[in-house]
């Protein structure tokens, strides 16, 4: 663990990046604008299994640069860089063979971004990683999450819940667990070994502990252990209340509740409120507020590591790049 993290302790600040097919409607469905988070879509609009399909039949980045995306980060200090390579849709953005629910399969673009862009970071020292969703997958007729399509458990209606809205489902239905046993077993643990060996990331990030029993997420963390021992893990692959499995732990998400918690920790603002690309929210936060994010994460030992959402075709948002922009030049004369 020790050494491990050490390239992490260092690195202070990074990019996230949450980008999929849904970065394409970016929040609006049929006409009408989609509240909260534009990457919960598919949750929000009870889209079928079918209907996400012909959404990614639309989706061609063809304005994708993974040079200038990787550039866009380094030049704002920034010194890792995480990517979801699947978000709760189910839907990968890398290569895969274990399911066809995937970029190349089912979009019109033809190529990885995650190869390429694991590829830039190589190219630009900056430290690679995924965001992987190993509990919610809503495309999975056996995961937690999807009870539109499915009747699956751990969605908003808490069809087999208790009284813990859609979390730990699992305790008050047991004879349910087989099902997301099953979907761990043929996707989540094939996809992620498919990911450590295809394109060595440097880190690993998870999300939604409470979707999935300990055993399972920690049978998920073995399964990442047995291939790669150096890999680094967030704390929310797996966690009881007080203990986490990971090498640290992430505080909540809004930056108001953005607070130091002891040991290794990360803070993951957004710079607007939504962590996909959203074309009505307009709630930006200013340069200013993410340097001071960042000096108070880095003088309380931890690290800051933030949000943009880049758009449908490809580009970074033009208010997520003034922000980095400024960012940069502030990181340029403190250096
Ligand atoms: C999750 C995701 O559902 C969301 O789409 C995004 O990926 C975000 C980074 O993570 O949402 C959360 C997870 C945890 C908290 C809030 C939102 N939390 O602990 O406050």
């Amino acid at each position: 663990h020790e050494q491990r993290i050490a390239w992490w302790r260092d690195a202070k600040f990074g990019m996230f990046v949450h980008w999929g097919i849904y970065s394409l409607p970016g929040g609006e469905w049929k006409g009408n604008k989609v509240s909260g988070y534009a990457e919960h879509l598919m949750r929000k609009e009870k889209i079928s299994r079918a209907d996400y399909l012909a959404l990614a039949s639309q989706f061609n980045p063809v304005k994708f640069n993974a040079d200038e995306w990787i550039l866009a980060a380094k030049n704002a200090g920034m010194r890792y860089f995480i990517i979801t390579s699947k978000h709760h849709d189910g839907f990968a953005m890398f290569d895969s063979k274990v399911s066809d629910f995937n970029i190349m399969r089912q979009t019109p673009f033809g190529r990885d971004p995650m190869a390429e862009l694991a590829a830039a970071c190589r190219k630009h020292g900056v430290k690679f990683g995924f965001y992987y969703s190993h509990a919610f997958d809503w495309e999975h007729p056996d995961a937690p999450g999807n009870d539109w399509e499915y009747n699956n458990p751990g969605g908003d209606k808490n069809l087999f819940g208790g009284p813990d809205g859609g979390r730990n489902w699992f305790d008050w239905h047991p004879e349910l667990l087989p099902k997301a046993v099953k979907y761990v077993d043929e996707k989540a643990i094939p996809q992620i070994k498919e990911l450590l060996q295809k394109y060595k990331p440097d880190i690993l990030w998870f999300d939604t502990p409470s979707k999935l029993p300990l055993s399972e997420n920690i049978r998920i963390l073995k399964a990442i252990r047995e291939v790669d021992n150096k890999v680094v893990v967030n704390g929310r692959l797996a966690r009881s209340s007080d203990i986490s499995f990971g090498d640290y732990k992430n505080t909540a998400d809004r930056p108001a509740e953005f607070y130091p918690v002891e040991g290794d920790w990360e803070a993951i603002p957004t710079t607007n409120e939504s962590y996909g690309y959203h074309k009505y929210d307009q709630s930006h936060k200013t340069p200013a507020h993410f340097i001071q994010l960042m000096a108070s994460a880095a003088s309380r030992g931890g690290n800051l590591l933030m949000n943009i959402g880049p758009m449908g075709d490809g580009r970074i948002d033009p208010k997520d790049l003034d922000i980095l922009n400024a960012i940069g030049k502030w990181v340029k004369v403190n250096e």
